[in-house]
């Protein structure tokens, strides 16, 4: 029977001898208003009465249908990262990686793969602001000619738990209290911290939560973490275990607490708009491909399990080799039907790519599917646009909800020979996928692995690894999320559980948390550091970076447009800002554009703040007292902050708190202290710009902090 059984969502209209429903399709050329039956309409205002004020009629098609699918517009969200943003792009492999793997995409440095991924925050809903403290998702779905491979990766190479089976408690205790639903996307409460003390293991991921990793500066400044341990597995059935890494070649930054807090209420869409206005502006975010690979031999080299998801691969000991590029080249052209219908699964493998015994991953394994069949509603999200792969789908399953697919013939079935058994399996060498012959067995048994058994080793190796200003966040993260805990016993056990991590770290959270300090010396004694986890030690770019000028009537217009072209000749933007919008007329006679408020921004929505020279403006700016807040706050988040010729003075305010080195009498020399680049009389701003460039590439510059205490990190 049946050569021309096909499986396409459009008819193939050169294999099929009477005429399909295509053909039919018309087109009335222009976009008039018609309902889902193809029904033009002629009036979308007022709905069908009788009589004008009469009540409304049933028979009111048009009004019934769009009011119906009005009131299913929405989906449930995700249980965990339902707060997400999207975008497209392609990767790149460096170099043929044949000797490893056999994955398609990972063989041809000539071939783009397409790509999608989604960011997102865990624990917030939907509607949650961006900028919270939490673990970020960050998951990628390539699009091969082998089929769809999914590295669904998160900002923090670590878990919570060690087995699967306690995600629905993590999650529960990380989530809004149930009684209340509060608190929306924070780990600021009682249920969390009851979990954690009860649940030692989550000792080393709480380090990575409360440490600046959580509150990430953009998106296109976090690291990516395949977490979980996979195989590589080559042509010839060799194996290799394999961590997976995304590294941003903008290097790896962060907000401070008090911006990201604030952020929240002035712009909880700040990573959002970030991502999507960079890619609108050509600055595509960047991120290499890194691989760590064992041999099957070094598994058990190391003092921790390769198995146990709550410890990484310290760099320095297994180094990620980059092996590729993904570049983020276009924004989404619909937010639902992409980011919100994108379905990720860490199972989602292509033959070169296996699992490991990774209780994590195992039940993981289990559950993303499971997932989109309630939230995309049945078993065909699959051929939702966005999930389609790229490689032809041709199987058995049939019908279902929301099923796009028109399966021709009578044959659905394997095997069979009314079709010639087509569509038939594939061997090994027409890229069938093979499963890794791992040796395995054991008696069943509910056991965790002793060793699984240590939980602190690692999470003192990150804290040794850290500068002494990450250290300081992460005990005043602590004073914030253990401070808002209620229970006093809960908040001691967590002084006791953390003495275990470090012994002065304990006492500086008793100390902020009013509790006892630990009663026992603290620390595991382990003196490894890795170098790599600290940010102190990524690539610091002053590229795409955004800096506030602010300015009143009478600056210096050659003060403004010498440093602005030297900025935007080193790819960073620049607002101008003053107390209202509009022109702004310079003390030449030139005028620019304020595009920005007071009202509209704030220090905290920049990287770094400039103030040209000019005596009224000056003057002017002196009188604001939002002018005068706004370098205040850029001080204290440890920003770079430029001025020239008569604005040091507005530097040295005193109404500007600790800026007290500022502009020295210099004579037409560069001062840069801390951040702090000033120049007084002079015209030429060459020598300023390259400076204050130098100091927005720094990102901060925390020392300011040892130097007058103010600073609130
Ligand atoms: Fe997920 N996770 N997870 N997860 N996860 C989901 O699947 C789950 C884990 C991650 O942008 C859910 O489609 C279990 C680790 C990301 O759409 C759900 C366990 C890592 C995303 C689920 C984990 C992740 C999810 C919810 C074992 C880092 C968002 C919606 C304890 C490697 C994907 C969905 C997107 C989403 C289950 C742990 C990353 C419920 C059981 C570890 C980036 O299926």
């Amino acid at each position: 029977m049946d050569q021309e059984q096909t499986q396409t969502n459009t008819p193939n209209l050169e294999s099929v001898k009477d005429q399909q429903l295509e053909e039919f399709r018309v087109d009335h050329k222009g976009t008039k208003l018609t309902t889902n039956q193809g029904v033009r309409v002629t009036n979308t205002d007022d709905s069908l009465k009788a009589g004008e004020r009469g009540p409304t009629l049933m028979e009111d098609f048009h009004f019934r249908e769009k009011m119906t699918h009005f009131d299913h517009e929405r989906i449930p969200e995700r249980v965990v990262h339902a707060r997400g943003f999207g975008a497209h792009g392609y990767f790149q492999v460096y170099e043929p990686m044949t000797e490893y793997t056999k994955a398609k995409f990972l063989q041809d440095p000539s071939v783009k793969t397409p790509v999608f991924v989604r960011f997102s925050t865990v624990v917030g809903s939907r509607g949650s602001a961006d900028t919270v403290r939490d673990v970020r998702g960050f998951a990628t779905k390539f699009y091969t000619e082998d089929g769809n491979y999914d590295l669904v990766a998160n900002n923090i190479p670590i878990f919570f738990i060690q087995d699967a089976i306690k995600f629905p408690d993590v999650v529960h205790a990380l989530k809004p209290e149930p009684h209340n639903e509060i608190p929306q996307a924070s780990a600021a409460h009682d249920t969390f911290w009851d979990f954690v003390v009860s649940n030692t293991e989550t000792a080393h991921m709480v380090m990575w939560l409360l440490s600046d990793r959580a509150i990430p500066r953009s998106f296109r400044m976090m690291e990516g973490f395949g977490v979980n341990t996979f195989r590589f597995v080559n042509e010839q059935g060799k194996a290799r275990f394999v961590k997976f890494h995304w590294k941003p070649l903008l290097g790896v930054h962060s907000l401070t607490w008090d911006e990201a807090q604030k952020l929240a209420g002035k712009d909880p869409d700040f990573h959002r708009r970030d991502l999507w206005e960079a890619i609108n502006k050509g600055e595509y975010p960047q991120f290499e491909l890194g691989v760590q690979l064992l041999e099957e031999e070094e598994e058990f080299n190391f003092d921790f399990d390769i198995l146990d998801p709550t410890k990484f691969w310290p760099e320095e000991v297994v180094p990620v080799k980059k092996i590729g590029k993904m570049t983020l080249n276009r924004n989404q052209d619909n937010f639902f039907a992409e980011t919100e219908q994108a379905a990720f699964h860490p199972g989602h493998v292509v033959p070169g790519i296996d699992f490991s015994n990774d209780p994590l991953l195992q039940g993981r394994l289990f559950s993303y599917t499971d997932t989109q069949l309630l939230r995309l509603g049945g078993p065909n999200f699959h051929e939702i646009p966005i999930n389609r792969p790229i490689a032809p789908v041709h199987n058995n399953q049939r019908d279902g909800f929301h099923r796009m697919t028109i399966d021709r013939g009578a044959v659905s079935y394997s095997p069979n020979s009314l079709r010639n058994n087509a569509p038939e399996p594939a061997t090994d060498q027409e890229h069938g996928y093979t499963h890794y012959a791992e040796k395995v067995e054991g008696q069943k048994i509910r056991k965790r692995s002793e060793s699984f058994h240590d939980h602190y080793s690692q999470a003192t190796l990150f804290w040794n690894s850290l500068s002494s200003a990450e250290k300081q966040h992460i005990i005043k993260a602590f004073h914030f999320e253990v401070g808002s805990v209620k229970d006093k016993q809960i908040k001691q056990r967590v002084v006791e559980m953390f003495n275990n991590v470090d012994g002065e770290l304990a006492v500086q959270i008793a100390q902020g948390v009013g509790v006892n300090p630990p009663k026992n010396p603290g620390g595991t004694g382990n003196t490894q550091v890795s170098p790599a986890v600290s940010q102190e030690n990524t690539i610091r770019s002053a590229r795409t970076r955004k800096v506030a000028i602010l300015v009143a009537n009478g600056f210096h217009f050659n003060d403004a447009t010498q440093v602005m072209t030297a900025l935007a000749g080193q790819g960073v933007h620049t607002d101008i800002i003053s107390m209202n919008l509009g022109m702004i007329t310079s003390a030449e006679g030139e005028q620019l554009e304020a595009t920005k408020s007071y009202a509209t921004s704030g220090a905290i929505m920049y990287d770094a703040l400039y103030i040209p020279g000019g005596k009224s403006c000056v003057e002017k700016l002196m009188r604001h007292k939002e002018a005068k807040d706004f370098v205040s706050e850029a001080f204290i988040h440890a920003k770079a902050i430029g001025a020239t010729n008569e604005a040091v003075d507005l530097l040295l305010s005193p109404d500007i708190q600790g800026i007290s080195t500022a502009g020295t009498d210099s004579q037409g020399q560069v001062t840069s202290d801390l951040g702090i680049v000033t120049i007084r009389n002079t015209t030429d701003l060459k020598a300023f710009s390259q400076e204050f460039i130098q100091a927005i590439a720094q990102h901060r510059h925390w020392l300011r902090q040892n130097q007058d205490g103010k600073m609130s990190g």
